[in-house]
């Protein structure tokens, strides 16, 4: 009997090497292993035996048993494209696709303009985004009772100075890291300085509480207004790359004199009113101006040597009008369905 078990077992495990799908996996599982199946009757007759003769052949059986079974395991498992324990990989397998992160669009439109403005021979800066209320305003020329600071509505940190006032702040733009800059690397200096700012603002189709401005930055011995136009022009076409109809009108900042509004024609209406630019055609974009006398004073440049322009890009617009963007509230969505467009 012994030898009939090991003969079976032999076919069995001849007969697995060339199975090739489920539906022969399962026909061989019934020849052999099925209620009439060949080893299932030649266990049967374990029942006639007695003695150490049952003993022996039952304890060989079982063990022909089990590897019988561990091989219709793993023939099943091949087939199936499991892998067993010993870490047997199927390289004819289709890969798995790995998700791979990308730039958020700010990000993009950001690198675009570092290129420009390294060209230009500007420095790429950064600043505390929990800003002080001296460089924030004070340092920006509009003290702490000056009527300018309602121009910005403002997210004022629970911390009070010795004074009892207020004095720490979410930046409410980018323009505090003029003085910072200044004070650290003096004139001539030429910067941007990107980065995120804060308002207590009412949210609709072009304003956000927490949106991405791109302050500029440039002094030196004779710059005038020409030179501010020249770098706007620069950086408009630069980004979009095409002609970008622009308007110049007179804006008021206490840091700057004269104070400028350079506004581009809304490119999501192409100027005919939408939500995006509040149905006026145009879209408020970069405001700038030449550096005030006090400012650069704060920053520790003499104002009888050096002269110079600031801006304070409108990044997000920027970026809605460069994709074509018609609501700012996509940016800070978190959305996947938006994000994974760029
Ligand atoms: C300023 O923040 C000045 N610091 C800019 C400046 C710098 C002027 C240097 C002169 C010299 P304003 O508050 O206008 O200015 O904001 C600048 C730009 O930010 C706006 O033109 C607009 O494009 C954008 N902006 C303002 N508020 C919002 C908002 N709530 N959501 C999205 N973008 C905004």
């Amino acid at each position: 009997m012994k030898e009939q078990l090991i003969e079976i077992k032999k076919n069995i495990l001849d007969a697995l090497n060339d199975v090739k799908d489920l539906a022969f996996l399962e026909k061989l599982e019934k020849k052999y292993l099925g209620r009439k199946g060949e080893f299932t009757q030649a266990l049967r007759k374990l029942a006639q035996l007695s003695g150490e003769a049952k003993k022996e052949v039952g304890s060989l059986a079982n063990e022909i048993k089990k590897d019988i079974e561990k091989k219709f395991v793993e023939t099943r498992n091949n087939l199936e494209g499991k892998t067993d324990k010993k870490g047997f990989i199927d390289v004819t397998l289709p890969g798995e696709k790995i998700e791979r992160g990308h730039l958020h669009p700010i990000t993009l439109v950001q690198r675009e303009l570092e290129d420009i403005f390294k060209k230009m021979g500007f420095m790429f800066l950064d600043g505390p985004e929990l800003e002080s209320d001296y460089f924030c305003f004070e340092a920006l020329n509009i003290p702490y009772h000056h009527p300018a600071r309602d121009m910005q509505d403002t997210f004022y940190i629970d911390h009070k100075n010795e004074k009892g006032e207020f004095d720490l702040v979410m930046r409410t733009h980018t323009s505090p890291v003029q003085v910072r800059a200044m004070l650290k690397y003096g004139a001539p200096l030429r910067c941007i300085a990107p980065g995120r700012v804060y308002r207590c603002e009412a949210i609709d189709a072009c304003h956000e509480h927490t949106f991405d401005q791109m302050e500029g930055l440039m002094i030196d011995k004779n710059i005038s207004l020409d030179n501010l136009i020249a770098v706007m022009k620069e950086l408009i076409n630069g980004i979009f790359g095409r002609k970008i109809e622009t308007r110049v009108r007179p804006g008021y900042f206490p840091f700057v004199e004269p104070g400028i509004e350079l506004d581009i024609k809304c490119t999501i209406c192409g100027g005919t009113g939408c939500p995006s630019c509040k149905h006026s055609g145009w879209l408020e974009l970069l405001p700038a101006g030449m550096v005030h006398p006090n400012v650069l004073k704060y920053g520790g440049v003499d104002p009888n040597v050096y002269s110079g322009f600031a801006f304070g890009l409108g990044f997000t617009r920027l970026v809605m009008m460069r994709y074509g963007i018609g609501d700012i509230r996509f940016f800070n969505s978190g959305d996947l369905r938006f994000l994974e467009q760029f």
